[in-house]
Parts: structure tokens; C-alpha cells; sequence
């Protein structure tokens, strides 16, 4: 008998398919892909693919994402369900309403949101270059950050600009509190520790880096310590060990746990193939719409 992953994997090949997983993902999940990483850097490789079909193991916004980079090809989510409750904490409504109450302000969205919430969007940023982002906004006008105020926070620290921050947040990295730093530490003497964006700014505090997961990948693979302690969604810890054999990395908390990026099983993912669904499609009117700030956010 072939395992699962065998099977999805010659089935892969018979429909001409990619697996791209987000860093997030199950470890089998992972080891299945063709290529492993963050967001936009999935949904880039999806733009360039000579795949016709595209295999998303991530959350909703994500295959969205996916499907608006590269609207000739086929976007399957193995589990529809799979999607971000911080994306799902701004709707097209909601922005356009805060949008109408501050004529003139230039909105800044985190890639965690709906195509249809780009789509009203000036400019996109990613948690790897929210900053710069942030930096480059026209001057003299309002700034208005969604979904996510923690990035937003951060963002704006380091800019150095106000923004107007949307009272969004990830419930995953939100679970991480500032005395488990301090515990960590304590467990963990010269262990470096390494936060994601997404966490309270009351963590950040205690982090040696801030950096998205992309980011962190880089530190480690960098730096000379031995000792990493992780503040991201634990699904990090999987690219981080098979990168670094040599290294140890600790997670600030197993709890950080993103439920729904787990959805997506070896299972679903045959199915997926086997039965070329579930699709996720952007209406041509919001993908053209949402291409722009992303576009613009690429072109910095
Ligand atoms: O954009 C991504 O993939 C997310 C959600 C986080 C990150 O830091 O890469
Ligand atoms: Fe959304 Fe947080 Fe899960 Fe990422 S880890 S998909 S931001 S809920």
C-alpha cells in the first residue's frame, strides 16, 4: 500500500500541479512542498510557475493572494475553511466607513486581509516590510493601518510616523505575554530571542530581533549563536530545525498554535488533487483592484 504522501505526490505530477506551504504549516505539510515560505514569497513563485495548477497550504487571504499574482492558474485551498480570524477583523465595510471619516488619509494593509479589503486599499505591506512602507508614505496626509494594530505599533515606532491604527490583531501571537520572556530567559540564559511583528508590543520589548518568519529564517541561518528563542506561530520551529542541525531553538510558548493554519492535512491535500477542489477565485473587478497596492508595495 502507498502512504498518502506518495500518492499525492504522483498525483501532483499527473496534474500538473505546485505545493507551496507557508511556514506555518504542519511538518508534513511542509515536507510534501515544493517550496516553503512566507505569503508573498509563495504567491511570487506562483506568478512565475510553469505549474497550471497552484496547491496553497496556508490561510484563505493567502491563496487569494495567490490567485490575484497569477490569475491564469488554478488556486486550490485544501480546507476553505482555513482562514485568518485577524483578516476576517476588517471588512470592506468597515474600511470604507473609517476610510469616509478620514477624507484624504492614505491606507496602508497588511497582506492578512480579504482581496476585497486590498482592493480599497493605496499601498500593501508584509511584516517584512511594514517599516519601509511606513517610511515612504506620502507626507502631509493621514495614515490609516489595518488590519493589524500590533504590526501597526511596531511600524509606526520605527518609522517614526503616526498611524492610525485598526484595532485588529492575530489571536496566535496575541496568546504570547511578556512574562513568558521573561521566564524564557531565565530558562534559557544566552539564548537569543527572536519575536515576530504580530505580538504585543509588551513582548517585543524583551526581544533581541523583531523580524517576520522570512526574517527570523535569515537570523538564524546567520548568526553564530547556538540558541534561538522563537515568539511565532510554533509551526516556524519546523523550517528553523531543518535548516539549522546544528542549532536549538526553543518556542516561547507551545500554545502558539495557529488552529486554523493546521487544517490543511496530507489528506485534504489528496484530496484536493484528486478531486481539483476547493478553488479559491478573486472577482476579476477586486483582483484588479487589490493588484494595484500590491503592486505598488513591489515596486519599493
Ligand atoms: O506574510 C506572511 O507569510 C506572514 C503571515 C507572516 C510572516 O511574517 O511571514
Ligand atoms: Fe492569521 Fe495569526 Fe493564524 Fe497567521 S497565525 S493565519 S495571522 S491567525
Amino acid at each position: 500500500m502507498t502512504s498518502v504522501s506518495e500518492r499525492l505526490l504522483e498525483l501532483k505530477k499527473k496534474r500538473n500541479a505546485i505545493i507551496l506551504a507557508h511556514n506555518y504549516q504542519l511538518p508534513e505539510v511542509q515536507d510534501v512542498a515544493d517550496q516553503v515560505g512566507d505569503s508573498l514569497g509563495l504567491s511570487r513563485l506562483a506568478a512565475k510557475t510553469e505549474a497550471e495548477v497552484i496547491l496553497f497550504c496556508g490561510v484563505h487571504f493567502m491563496a487569494e493572494t495567490a490567485a490575484i499574482l497569477a490569475p491564469d492558474k488554478k488556486v486550490l485551498l485544501p480546507d476553505l475553511n482555513a482562514g485568518c480570524p485577524m483578516a476576517n477583523m476588517v471588512t470592506p465595510r468597515q474600511l470604507r466607513e473609517w476610510r469616509t471619516a478620514h477624507p484624504g488619509a492614505y491606507v496602508i494593509t497588511y497582506v492578512n486581509s480579504s482581496a476585497a479589503v486590498k482592493a480599497l486599499s493605496d499601498i500593501c505591506c508584509t511584516s517584512a516590510n511594514a517599516v519601509a512602507v511606513v517610511q515612504q508614505a506620502p507626507e502631509g496626509r493621514e495614515l490609516l493601518f489595518v488590519p493589524d494594530r500590533n504590526l501597526g505599533f511596531y511600524a509606526s515606532q520605527k518609522s517614526g510616523r503616526p498611524l492610525s491604527l485598526w484595532n485588529g490583531f492575530c489571536p496566535t501571537h496575541e496568546r504570547m505575554l511578556p512574562e513568558m520572556a521573561v521566564a524564557a530567559r531565565e530558562k534559557h540564559p544566552g539564548a537569543i530571542l527572536l519575536a515576530h511583528p504580530e505580538c504585543r508590543p509588551g513582548l517585543l520589548a524583551h526581544a533581541d530581533a523583531v523580524a517576520s518568519t522570512t526574517g527570523i529564517l535569515d537570523y538564524c541561518l546567520q548568526s553564530n549563536a547556538k540558541e534561538f528563542i522563537i515568539a511565532s506561530e510554533i509551526g516556524m520551529l519546523h523550517p528553523l530545525r531543518r535548516e539549522n542541525p546544528d542549532k536549538v531553538f526553543y518556542p516561547l510558548t507551545e500554545v502558539a498554535d495557529c488552529p486554523n493554519m493546521k487544517l490543511n492535512t496530507l489528506e485534504k491535500i489528496l484530496w484536493a488533487l484528486e478531486d481539483m477542489e476547493p478553488e479559491v477565485t478573486v472577482p476579476p473587478d477586486i483582483a484588479r483592484q487589490a493588484f494595484q497596492p500590491i503592486k505598488r508595495m513591489l515596486e519599493l
